[in-house]
């Protein structure tokens, strides 16, 4: 399996949320997959995948894009070890998606936008601040003037998450699924290119953010990021 893979100036530093959902989905499942660098500036080499976004996955000569699309193609391909235990799971799985992405994401791009500029390859800093700037309607540096506020927005908001991490260790219970994979991805974003700190010692949430760290022989940690939380 091939799997295209957003990397940062260098090649090792990955931190797409969306390809880390798929990279711990994969580790899930005990499939292996190459990861292929891959940068906005070469749509081409996803030509195949008919649309510009990565994780896109190339598996048996089956082409999959789209980190949700990809995760019900892995439990349809690949039963054993399922990453929604049921239909129920699932649908309650789509819906956490959403809140992560309408709910987490935007504070914490808020606290790391100019750290994550920075990171990018020199080819696609033109095009991210761009399509960036076009889309938020201010300048980075704007939109990231107030960490402090961003972290407190992402601390509040994870209290339903919090919640379920003081009774058991994972988002989906005794042990992982999607829906921790979908919220670690966001952490795992912020960890490659950013040091800021998102999250207290003493917070139930970094406690399972740990947990997740070391995860398929620490699949996530060995990764290039930050050491913020040590
Ligand atoms: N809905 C997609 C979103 C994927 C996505 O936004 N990928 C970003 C990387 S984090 C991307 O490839 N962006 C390319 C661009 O903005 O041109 C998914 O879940 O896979």
């Amino acid at each position: 399996m091939k799997m295209w893979d957003f990397a940062a100036a260098e090649d090792d530093r990955r931190f797409s949320p969306y390809c880390w959902r798929i990279k711990l989905a994969l580790a899930h499942k005990g499939l292996k997959a190459e990861t292929i660098p891959w940068r906005f500036t070469e749509k081409e080499a996803i030509a195949v995948s008919g649309q510009g976004m990565v994780p896109v996955i190339m598996d048996d000569g089956k082409e999959v894009h789209d980190s949700w699309a990809i995760a019900e193609y892995l439990d349809e391909k690949y039963p054993a070890t399922p990453l929604f235990e049921s239909a129920q799971a699932k649908s309650l799985a789509f819906v956490f998606k959403t809140w992560v992405e309408s709910t987490l994401h935007g504070p914490i791009l808020r606290g790391i936008v100019v750290d994550l500029f920075n990171a990018l390859h020199e080819r696609d800093k033109p095009y991210f601040r761009e399509s960036r700037e076009k889309r938020l309607g201010k300048t980075l540096e704007q939109f990231g003037a107030d960490p402090q506020q961003a972290l407190t927005d992402l601390r509040t908001a994870l209290l339903p998450v919090r919640k379920q991490l003081v009774q058991e260790p994972y988002v989906c219970g005794k042990t992982p699924a999607f829906a921790d994979y979908l919220l670690f991805g966001a952490f795992q974003w912020a960890r490659a290119v950013s040091p800021l700190r998102l999250l207290e010692p003493d917070d139930p949430v970094y406690a399972w953010r740990e947990r997740m760290l070391d995860l398929y022989d620490g699949l996530a940690r060995k990764a290039k990021g930050y050491p913020v939380w040590a």
